[in-house]
Order: structure tokens, then C-alpha cells, then sequence
């Protein structure tokens, strides 16, 4: 269904861009390496009505995606915000518009989808309308799966599974990479039985090696997700046609135009939606859309959000094209504090999808305040 334009315009009359530090519960590792704390930048958008939040998830390091902090916070205060600031001057901005009028700017998509979402907030906000309800959810609360880092041995993973079993999350997606691949899916199996069980490689693999991908067939995975590099699609296609595990895509859908390719070429049956790799919330929808018509199964994807990406994640997760459960997992699987008063927890395996208006989270000044490295404010 085609999302209704927001009523509500914002005057927008300030950015505030900030850098966070959030250490994490423990070590985050993947095929590209250790996190122990989470870089991320919030930006609050300031409006004669009120202020609206948003998230840009680049990492510190442009390891997962070519997009990283120190980046992102250049091309949004050089480019992206006196992008808005200007379109704002002149006529009154609509949230649906800040994807068109920041497209001359090529790439730099997690920065458009922090941009878009704040001004999505406060526009919301204004009508006391929720995020939920305006991009089309049909859920009030959806299923959590929980993504889990390469660890020390198969024995240590086994134990970090447990743990997550425990807190009653509902699926298991294990990080993989070459040498670390049958060994840790087998533990898990053979550990777990049939629970809902999936892979990520991160890129990590190139087409010679799927023999051993083929290996992973036998563990009735949900899927392999993004076993190839960002830009493999015929490779993908060729390694889909030799798995019976589907392949799901990730890094490589950077918008709905990609999703398109990508489900023409059969590079992928399943898709990962995340809205900061697709540049927005909206363009998110889009893809959902496409692929719900496509009849391809789509799950929303994490970014180890604050509890500002995580609410809009909750919030995407419930429309009804989500059929896989996602990488919505609660903010203490990462954060011993969040920057938002009421973070997301687990309830039976499901995270409930916030009703307040916008994103119905309020921000904790002092836990924002006490994890901030570097403030910007841009006014008009
Ligand atoms: O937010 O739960 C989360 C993280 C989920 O594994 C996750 N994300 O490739 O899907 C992915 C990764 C990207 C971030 S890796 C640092
Ligand atoms: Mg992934």
C-alpha cells in the first residue's frame, strides 16, 4: 500500500548532529572484524513545533558498508543539511520530500536515512500520529531474533546461544566466515536441534568457495545471508542456483531499484531490509512493497541501533511483508544503558512496537549527554 503523505510540514530551524561512544554488553565480531563500542551519530532536528530524532548508523571503520562516521558527519554538514535547511527556507518540508531533495548527492544513504527519519519524527509528532501506523504496520508487536558474533570456539558460541535461548529469543543467526563456518553451524545444530537457524557472512566468501557453502545445506538453514561481496549479484544467482539454503542479500540491496535486480537475476530469495543501507524508512517500504508483490519473504536488519533506530526498526518490523523474524533484538543484547527513557525489551520473544507519536521514544538527556564525543549544531 502506498504511504498517505504526512499531513504535517515542519519549519525546520536547526540539526544537531552528535557523535556517540556506546560501549557494548561484550565484544561484537564478525568477518570483518571486533567491536567493543558502538560509533554512531544522532541528529535532532529542531522545529517551530518540536523536535524530531534520527539515527545514522555508520560504523567507525568502513568495513561493512563504504559509509563510516567520520564521513557521514563531513557530507552532513557540508552537503545533506544545507541541502534541507535551504529547501526548508523557501516552502514548508514535507518528511516524504527529504529523499528527493537530497538525491544529487550521491551514496551516503545511512546519513540520508538518519535526515529523513528526524524529520519523519517531529512531522508525527505533530499529528500524535506513531511511525507504525504511518508506514503501514498491522502488528503490535513482532518476533525477535538475535544476531550472534563469532566467538572464541564452536564451545564458546554454543554457550552464547544458550544464553540468548534463555532470554526466549525466537531465532538464531550466527556470523560466519571462511574457516569458521561448518564447525560453528554444526555446533549450534547439534546443540539446539531444529530451532529457527540462520547464517551471515558478511561478504566474506567469493564463488570458489562454494563447496563449502554447499556444506551448509545440510543444516536446514533459514537462509545464508550475504555470503558474496556488495556489487557479486550474478555471482550471487550462480551460487543460489547451487544451494538448496536460500540466499538472502544484505549489504548488496542499497535500494529498491537493487531489490529489483537482484529478485530479476535470482541473485537473491530472500531479502534483509535495513533503512540506513537503503537511504530511509521510506525507500525501506518501498522494498517491502515490491518484494511482498514479488512474493520474496523480507526480515528487518539491525545496525546495533540506539533507541531511536531500534523504536523506527520495531516499528517497520510489523509490516506484514516481515514474515522472517528480524535482527530486532532488545537494546540490553547491546547496551547496558540506552539514551532513550523506556528502552526495548523482550517480552516472550517479541518486542512490542512503540504507539507513542513518532517514534514514541523520549530521549534521556543525561545518558544522551554522557555518551556524546562531538556536537554540531547547523541552524538556518
Ligand atoms: O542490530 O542486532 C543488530 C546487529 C545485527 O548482525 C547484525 N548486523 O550484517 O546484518 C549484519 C550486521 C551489520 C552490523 S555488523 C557490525
Ligand atoms: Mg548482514
Amino acid at each position: 500500500m502506498p504511504i498517505a503523505r504526512a499531513a504535517a510540514s515542519v519549519n525546520l530551524e536547526a540539526v544537531e548532529l552528535r557523535v556517540l561512544h556506546l560501549p557494548l554488553v561484550a565484544p561484537f565480531t564478525t568477518s570483518f572484524g571486533t567491536e567493543t563500542v558502538r560509533e554512531v551519530i544522532v541528529v535532532r532536528v529542531r522545529t517551530a513545533d518540536g523536535d524530531g530524532w534520527g539515527e545514522i548508523v555508520t560504523q567507525h571503520e568502513p568495513y561493512y558498508s563504504s559509509e563510516y562516521t567520520q564521513g557521514a558527519w563531513d557530507v552532513a554538514q557540508r552537503f545533506l543539511v544545507p541541502a534541507l535547511m535551504d529547501a526548508g527556507t523557501f516552502a514548508p518540508l514535507f518528511p516524504e520530500q527529504v529523499g528527493t531533495i537530497l538525491e544529487p548527492v550521491i551514496g551516503h544513504r545511512m546519513v540520508k536515512a538518519g535526515l529523513e527519519l528526524a524529520v519523519l519524527d517531529a512531522s508525527l509528532r505533530t499529528q500524535g500520529r506513531p511511525l507504525g501506523e504511518y508506514l503501514g504496520a498491522v502488528r503490535d508487536r513482532v518476533p525477535s531474533g538475535v544476531s550472534v558474533g563469532i566467538q572464541r570456539d564452536p564451545a564458546a558460541l554454543v554457550e552464547a546461544v544458550q544464553g540468548y535461548l534463555d532470554q526466549g529469543y525466537v531465532r538464531i543467526k550466527i556470523k560466519i566466515k571462511p574457516g569458521r563456518d561448518v564447525a560453528d553451524t554444526a555446533a549450534v545444530r547439534d546443540a539446539f536441534g531444529e530451532i529457527p537457524l540462520q547464517v551471515d557472512a558478511n561478504s566474506a566468501y567469493t564463488l570458489a568457495d562454494a563447496d563449502v557453502l554447499a556444506a551448509l545445506d545440510r543444516f536446514d538453514l533459514l537462509l545464508i545471508e550475504q555470503p558474496l561481496q556488495e556489487d557479486d549479484i550474478v555471482d550471487h544467482a550462480a551460487l543460489a542456483a547451487r544451494l538448496r539454503t536460500p540466499v538472502c542479500l544484505d549489504e548488496s540491496i542499497v535500494s529498491a531499484k537493487a531489490a529489483r535486480d537482484a529478485l530479476a537475476l535470482r541473485a537473491a530469495s530472500v531479502i534483509n531490509i535495513k533503512a540506513g543501507r537503503v537511504g530511509g524508512y521510506l525507500e525501506a517500504v518501498r522494498i517491502h512493497d515490491l518484494c511482498r508483490d514479488a512474493g520474496v519473504p523480507v526480515w528487518c536488519g539491525g545496525m546495533l541501533e540506539t533507541g531511536i533506530g531500534r523504536a523506527a526498526n520495531a516499528a517497520l518490523a510489523a509490516l506484514p511483508g516481515f514474515t522472517l523474524p528480524g535482527d530486532v533484538s532488545a537494546a540490553g543484547r547491546f547496551y547496558r544503558r540506552d539514551i532513550v527513557t523506556d528502552p526495548i525489551v523482550l517480552d516472550d520473544g517479541h518486542v512490542r512496537v512503540p504507539t507513542g507519536p513518532g517514534l514514541g521514544i523520549e530521549i534521556d538527556p543525561v545518558a544522551l549527554d554522557d555518551v556524546t564525543v562531538e556536537r554540531v549544531e547547523l541552524r538556518r
